[in-house]
C-alpha cells in the first residue's frame, strides 16, 4: 500500500544530441513503449511526457527532441530544437544523455555548456555502453568529472542495463509533494497524437534517405466504437507526387505494410483492436509554414472522447 503522505513527484527532462537514445531510455524507465524510436536523427519532433511510478514517487520524464544547431532556412529544425529547450525549462532536473561512442565530444560539450546556463541540476547518462570498450568509457568519465560533473551514470537503454539503478537514482531527485497525474496514466499526450507518432515511426523505419524528414502524419479521425475497438483515419502529408508513390509502393505494398506495423503498435498501447486507414496527400507547403507544422504535430483537440490519455494496462 502506498502511504498518501509520502507521495512525491519530480519532472525530469531527458535531453541530448540527436540519436543519443533519449526515447529508448524514456520507454525503458516507463517499462513500455510510448515514445517513438528509430536509427535516424530527429525522430522525436515534439517533447512528450512519460509518467513512471516507483514506490511513492511519480517520475515525470519529458522525452525531448535532440538538440542541434538548426539551419536558418529550416522551420522544422527550428521548431524541433525550440521544443527541446522549452520542455527542459519546465523540469526540476536535467538528465543529459550521451551516446557512449560519441563520448565527451565537441557537440556534447557544447550542449552541456548551454545546459549549465539553465541553472538546473544535471545528471549525465552515458548510454549505449554495449557498443564501446572500457577504455573509451573511462576517457569519457575522466573528461566529464574534470569538468565538475559528479552524477555520471553508465547504461544501455536498449539492453536494459543500469536502467533500474538510474530510475532509483532519479527517484531520490524527485522531492515535490504529492502526485500530479492519475496512478494509471502513462502520458498526458492524447492517444490520437500517439497514434500519429507511431505511424511516423513506421515511415522512419521503412523509408530511406531524406524522405522521412519531409513527412508529417495527422490523425483526422479517432473513434472509439461501441464494442471498444478503435477506428482511426490518418493522413500522411508529403511534399511531392514522387514521395507519394514511394509511400504507396508497388501495388500498394508499402502502405499496406506501414498500416499493419502501425496498427499493431497502436493496439498494444491502446489495449484494444485497432482499425487503421491511411491516406497519402501531397501538400507542397506543409514544411514552409510554422503554423502548419504546429497544427499537424501538436494537436489541440476539442473532443474529449478521442482525446483519451493512454493508461497502464
Ligand atoms: N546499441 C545500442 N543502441 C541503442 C541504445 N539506446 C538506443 N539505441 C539505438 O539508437 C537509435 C536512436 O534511438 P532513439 O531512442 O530514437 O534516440 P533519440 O535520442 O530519441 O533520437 P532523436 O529523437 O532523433 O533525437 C535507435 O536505433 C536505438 O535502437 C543502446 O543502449 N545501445
Ligand atoms: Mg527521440
Amino acid at each position: 500500500m502506498i502511504d498518501e503522505n509520502l507521495k512525491k513527484h519530480g519532472i525530469i527532462a531527458i535531453v541530448g544530441a540527436p540519436n543519443a537514445g533519449k526515447s529508448t531510455l524514456t520507454n525503458a524507465i516507463l517499462g513500455q513503449k510510448l515514445s517513438i524510436v528509430s536509427p535516424k536523427v530527429q525522430t522525436t519532433r515534439n517533447s512528450i511526457r512519460a509518467i513512471a511510478i516507483e514506490g511513492e514517487t511519480q517520475i515525470i520524464l519529458i522525452d525531448t527532441p535532440g538538440i542541434f544547431i538548426p539551419r536558418d532556412d529550416k522551420i522544422l529544425e527550428r521548431v524541433i530544437v525550440k521544443s527541446a529547450w522549452q520542455a527542459l525549462r519546465e523540469a526540476d532536473q536535467i538528465c543529459f544523455v550521451i551516446d557512449a561512442e560519441s563520448g565527451a565530444n565537441q557537440e556534447n560539450l557544447r550542449i552541456l555548456n548551454d545546459l549549465k546556463k539553465e541553472d538546473l541540476p544535471i545528471t549525465i547518462v552515458v548510454n549505449k555502453i554495449d557498443l564501446v570498450k572500457k577504455s573509451k568509457m573511462l576517457e569519457t568519465f575522466a573528461i566529464l568529472s574534470n569538468l565538475g560533473f559528479i552524477d555520471i551514470i553508465p547504461i544501455s537503454a536498449l539492453q536494459n542495463e543500469g536502467v533500474e539503478k538510474l530510475k532509483k537514482f532519479l527517484c531520490e531527485k524527485c522531492q515535490n509533494p504529492t502526485w500530479i497525474y492519475d496512478e494509471d496514466q502513462i502520458t498526458d499526450a492524447p492517444m490520437r497524437f500517439i497514434a500519429s507518432e507511431i505511424t511516423r515511426e513506421k515511415l522512419f523505419l521503412n523509408l530511406h534517405k531524406e524522405l522521412p524528414y519531409s513527412i508529417a502524419v495527422k490523425t483526422d479521425n479517432y473513434e472509439i466504437l461501441n464494442n471498444g475497438e478503435i477506428k482511426i483515419h490518418q493522413t500522411i502529408l508529403v511534399l511531392k507526387d514522387s514521395q507519394k508513390s514511394i509511400i504507396v509502393g508497388k501495388k500498394g505494398e508499402m502502405i499496406k505494410k506501414l498500416g499493419q506495423d502501425s496498427r499493431l503498435d497502436i493496439a498494444e498501447i491502446a489495449g484494444t483492436k485497432v482499425h487503421l486507414f491511411l491516406f497519402v496527400k501531397v501538400k507542397q507547403d506543409w514544411m514552409r509554414n510554422i503554423e502548419n507544422f504546429e497544427k499537424i504535430d501538436i494537436e489541440k483537440l476539442p473532443n474529449s472522447n478521442s482525446n483519451s490519455k493512454p493508461k497502464k494496462k
